[in-house]
């Protein structure tokens, strides 16, 4: 993460710190990669979300005291014929959230094959969290809360379950996978998620007082 102070010549505005953060979103297709995004970028869903076609960037800023952080998101496309393209989207990201839906298996067999093709490419010091998306549909659910934490521990891993349709967990889990000053940040993660969107601005600057 890169941090850099901003002031005007004069001193009418205070030191801002802006702290970058690149995120990149893996997962086989239809898993709710956008639908995430979606909900942490603009607070909504959609039903008939369309499947992403190589890669979408989404940025969004969060304003609280003296800091500015920019969330800089790639939203990558789940289907096969788009694997090849990944490298470009997580090399040099900061953290990567790994989506798999909690009613197909088979997306948790391929989040795993994710976490270890991250391990063997990005960089070492990437934070990798796993997300168990579409926990509202609990009646469906073929893949064990526990048998996902229990990879997640042994594999180093942070772990939620989420719902891009209920926002539950949503922008816990964002923050979560943040670098630990951006975490740390006066309580930014409880406080973001407590008050949700209210939190999101577009400003670099902002005036104390
Ligand atoms: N019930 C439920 N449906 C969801 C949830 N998240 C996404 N969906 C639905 O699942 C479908 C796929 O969602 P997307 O967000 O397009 O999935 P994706 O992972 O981006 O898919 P690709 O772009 O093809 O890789 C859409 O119909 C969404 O409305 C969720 O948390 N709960
Ligand atoms: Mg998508």
């Amino acid at each position: 993460m890169s941090t850099r102070g901003t002031s005007r010549a004069n001193g009418s505005l205070p030191q801002t710190k802006i702290c970058q953060f690149k995120l990149v979103l893996l997962g086989d297709m239809a898993v709710g990669k956008s639908s995430l995004v979606l909900r942490f970028v603009k607070g909504q869903f959609d039903e008939f979300q369309e499947t992403t076609i190589g890669a979408a960037f989404l940025a969004q800023s969060v304003c609280l005291d003296d800091t500015t952080v920019k969330f800089e998101i790639w939203d990558t496309a789940g289907q096969e014929r788009y694997h090849s393209l990944a490298p470009m989207y997580y090399r040099g990201a900061q953290a990567a959230i790994v989506v798999f839906d909690i009613t197909k298996p088979e997306t948790f067999e391929r989040a795993k094959a994710w976490v270890k093709e991250l391990q063997r490419q990005a960089s070492p010091n990437i934070v990798i969290a796993l997300a168990g998306n579409k926990a509202d549909l609990a009646d469906k659910r073929l893949v064990d809360y526990e048998e996902a934490q229990t990879y997640a521990e042994d594999t180093g891993l942070l772990f939620m379950e989420t719902s891009a349709k209920t926002a539950m967990n949503v922008n816990e889990f964002v923050f979560s996978s943040a670098p630990g000053n951006i975490r740390a940040s006066k309580g930014l993660g409880e406080r973001a998620a407590a008050a949700g969107q209210s939190q999101h601005c577009h400003c670099s600057r902002r005036k104390q007082g």
